[in-house]
């Protein structure tokens, strides 16, 4: 590397390298330089949030001087790379992670305090990185943390939203959004000006023929928008290896203004214009789990496609290699289907501007790509509309069409005369109007398809994509289960279980080797350590109750079982069933005598969690939640017996605080229909136990915790056809248990019976489509189980320490090797560790 610097110059360079701070004073004086010079404010004015911009700016200077290194090393091996495109990455904050990941949070520590700050609270200032809505765009975060830990050569693509997840406010009981405007100061990014890609909307396809006679085509886009490069890094943990994710912003390619129109005195529509182009990165959808079929949507997903390819095209052809070779330099992952117009847009690159022949480009296409499905709800599938597709994008609807006029000829081919199946498997639905299944486009353009958990993953096989299996043969077809980067998880949200683990595992080798903490099963009876582990559960749950009471102004009993469920507000994931038991609950103690009362295990029923602004049903549950809790909170005869709370505006930094709280935290969702869920994953590795259906990776939690150490309840993905179509034909009764809680709330005793109407009837008139009532009991019993479990603390203390000793195959390391091997055959890259280290 050193030898591409001019021999002249090469010892001037050398010489003045930057090195970052190698120890406290070399902090202290980073931290002192930057609040005087780059924040311009002086020591006499430096509160906590400029301590934190000073001490995220030391870091950000070690973490880009690293960055630079391992950027050079990876394009002087040359060696394959991997791209994971992602329109969500759900980072929260960096600089606990940052600091942790290079090992440095002690010093850092030691040096705030002698400047007079506590990094706790330096820390709190920070605001959570939100690009994402739930599980999808966490994982990808997990993932870069993995990719970068276990130095691997691999980049991000996502967009640079202006506004990420909106803030949840809760105002009298309902959810009220508020814009999330987050870029204010963010010192982890360096914008890239001068690495810009200028992509074209609209147009038309014009058809010319070259010299040799064949037709070319031109696609004359109708406007231009700029998108510029906003680079954040990724450092891994105890390694030098610092990736990075590029994240895209749009603003208008002819600069600030039309000048032209400027000048003619048309100032409105040229400022129109600029703002058209800057809308595109604007804003984060806040839809999980759906699709809505927005235009501006599509813009934004070709937007960032098209740039990204742009991109890795650019930077492959430096290596001035064959295109042949494409596959063997670049994978490409897609995170779900949102950036399937890649596909599309390299086949474009590569016929129509590089000049290969159709064969020989899709060949270099289907070898590149690799798509992950995260989900089989229906109205999560995305489908894009024809013409919407031929006005935006003319030349991709074109090549759309070929590529399906091909794959149904193999198809043919195969199974010749089936006029059903080549309607089933056609990219294109023939309905009114015409619809692109992005998610066929997807497998067609890919040589591996992947699921998210083993139920998952035969689901997708045997379900919604069954007609692909048959033709492309099993193999094309896998599963890797999802996983977690233990070093946010573990290290980070709670220290001191980091700290105990690693006094029992012989230190700290369990953060890159999670497998390591089943050492833990040798210690379970040791008491000493047993009462530690506790003492640790109930200072994480001291903590939330302080939280909770700042936020809510209810008091909790920390001795009370802490019963969790945050997550997306959705239907599936039946927050509505776990209300209702709550009602249950709070039901069946009023009906007891005081004597009978007393002998009750109190308990804290949390939730938190967003519903998408337009999500009409998720916002009746949260309401029904808080509703519930003013009633039940402010009972006497109930007191500490149950408290039912909603945290505002559920992310990850809040996630971090919470899930070590957690006694029981709740994965309830219909079978079949949460593909993975990874915050189960987050749960037990805290030492909390988990109430669920057996569904995504609660099944291949339990049968590496065992059955002993989970609370299963309800029906099982095979049964839920069958149930549902019962519902709509048989006759379908309310379970009478469920059937007391809706007469309690239609007798309007949490407020108005109207307000909750609606998720009544969806039980009761409208076919109980996610099987609340069908489960109801099931669950009751269940819960039952588990006040009954917590009554005996030995049993529970045991359980809780042999499930986090079983855990290790959930890392996002294992997962994240997994795809190195099976889908991106790509191997690590070790960096040398600078001068400093
Ligand atoms: O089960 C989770 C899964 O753990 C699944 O619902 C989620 O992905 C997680 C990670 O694999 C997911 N999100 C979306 N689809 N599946 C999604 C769909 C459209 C827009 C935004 C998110």
């Amino acid at each position: 590397v050193e030898a591409s610097i001019p021999e002249p110059q090469r010892e001037a360079w050398l010489r003045h390298q930057c090195s970052g701070f190698k120890d406290k004073d070399g902090f202290e004086r980073e931290v002192v330089r930057h609040v005087e010079t780059t924040l311009a404010r002086s020591l006499y004015n430096c509160d906590e949030s400029a301590a934190y911009s000073a001490c995220a700016l030391a870091f950000r200077d070690r973490l880009i001087l690293e960055w630079n290194r391992t950027q050079q090393r990876q394009t002087f091996a040359d060696s394959k790379r991997v791209y994971y495109l992602s329109l969500e990455f759900l980072m929260g904050r960096a600089l606990d992670n940052a600091m942790l990941n290079v090992g440095q949070k002690d010093l850092a520590k030691a040096g705030l305090a002698d400047l007079g700050f506590r990094i706790e609270d330096v820390i709190q200032q920070e605001h959570d990185a939100a690009l994402g809505n739930g599980g999808l765009g966490r994982l990808a975060a997990c993932f870069l943390d993995s990719l970068a830990s276990l130095n691997y050569p691999a980049w991000g693509y996502g967009l640079r939203y202006r506004y990420g997840i909106f803030k949840q406010e809760i105002i009298d009981g309902y959810q009220v959004e508020v814009p999330d405007y987050w870029l204010d100061f963010n010192p982890w990014e360096f914008p890239r000006h001068d690495v810009t890609v200028d992509i074209q909307f609209y147009g038309n396809v014009v058809k010319s023929t070259d010299g040799s006679g064949k037709t070319v085509c031109t696609w004359e886009g109708g406007e231009t928008v700029r998108a510029v490069a906003y680079d954040v890094p990724i450092p891994g943990y105890d390694t030098p290896t610092t990736n990075n994710l590029r994240l895209w912003s749009s603003k208008a390619a002819s600069g600030e203004f039309d000048f032209q129109k400027f000048n003619s005195g048309d100032y409105e529509s040229s400022v129109a214009d600029q703002q058209r182009a800057e809308t595109i990165s604007a804003v984060l959808y806040p839809n999980d789990n759906l699709d809505r079929g927005k235009e501006l949507r599509l813009k934004q997903q070709y937007f960032w496609v098209a740039a990204s390819l742009y991109d890795i095209v650019r930077r492959f052809k430096k290596t001035r290699r064959s295109w042949k070779e494409f596959p063997d330099q670049v994978a490409i992952q897609l995170n779900d289907t949102h950036p399937t117009l890649a596909i599309v847009e390299l086949q474009r690159i590569l016929t129509d501007l590089e000049g290969l022949e159709w064969d020989e480009a899709w060949n270099i296409v289907t070898h590149t790509f690799g798509y992950t499905n995260h989900t089989v709800l229906p109205e999560a599938l995305e489908k894009w509309s024809v013409p919407l597709i031929q006005h935006l994008l003319p030349r991709h609807l074109q090549i759309i069409y070929d590529i399906n006029l091909f794959f149904l000829q193999t198809v043919e081919r195969k199974f010749p005369g089936d006029r059903d199946l080549l309607r089933d498997v056609s990219i294109i639905e023939e309905s009114q109007p015409k619809m692109i299944r992005m998610a066929y486009l997807a497998i067609v353009g890919s040589h591996k398809v992947n699921g998210v958990a083993e139920l998952h993953s035969d689901l997708i096989r045997t379900t919604i994509f069954k007609d692909f299996v048959r033709i492309f043969g099993p193999d094309k077809f896998t599963n890797v289960t999802n996983g977690i980067t233990p070093r946010r998880w573990l290290h980070q949200a709670n220290p001191r279980l980091s700290e105990l683990i690693a006094s029992k595992t012989g230190g700290h080798e369990f953060l890159t080797d999670l497998t390591v903490l089943n050492k833990l099963e040798l210690h379970i009876n040791d008491k000493a350590f047993r009462k530690e582990w506790a003492d640790i559960k109930l200072a994480n749950k001291v903590r939330l109750a302080a939280h909770i009471k700042t936020t809510t102004g209810v008091t909790v009993n920390p001795a009370a079982l802490f019963d969790v469920q945050v997550k997306r507000i959705h239907e599936y994931k039946r927050q509505q069933m776990n209300i209702f038991g709550a009602i249950h609950r709070y039901l069946t103690l009023k009906a007891m005598s005081p004597k009978e009362r007393k002998k009750q295990l109190p308990r804290v029923s949390i939730f938190g969690g967003k519903a998408a602004p337009g999500y009409w049903m998720a916002k009746q549950i949260i309401h029904l939640i808080n509703s519930v809790g003013a009633v039940v909170n402010n009972d006497p005869e109930i007191g500490d017996l149950l408290k039912v709370v909603f945290l505002e505006d559920y992310n990850v930094s809040k996630a971090e605080m919470i899930i070590p709280a957690s006694d029981i935290s709740e994965h309830i969702s219909t079978a079949g229909t949460e593909a993975s869920g990874t915050s189960n994953m987050k749960f037990v590795l805290n030492g909390g136990l988990i109430i669920g259906t057996c569904d995504g990776a609660n099944i291949e939690i339990t049968r590496e915790i065992s059955e002993q150490n989970i609370f299963l309840f309800g029906h099982l993905a095979e049964e839920v056809e069958e149930l549902r179509h019962s519902h709509v034909y048989g006759t379908h009764t309310v379970d009478p248990e469920l059937a007391k809680v809706f007469d309690e709330i239609e007798k309007g005793t949490f407020g108005s019976p109207q307000d909750f109407a609606g998720m009544i009837s969806a039980v009761r008139e409208h076919g109980d489509y996610y099987l609340v009532s069908d489960d109801f009991a099931s669950y009751l019993e269940t819960q039952g189980l588990v006040d009954e479990a917590y009554r005996n603390q030995e049993e529970w203390v045991s359980k809780c320490i042999t499930s986090v000793a079983r855990m290790g195959f959930f890392s996002s390391d294992r997962c994240i090797n997994e795809y190195a091997e099976e889908i991106w055959n790509i191997e690590p890259l070790r960096i040398d560790r600078g001068s400093e280290a």
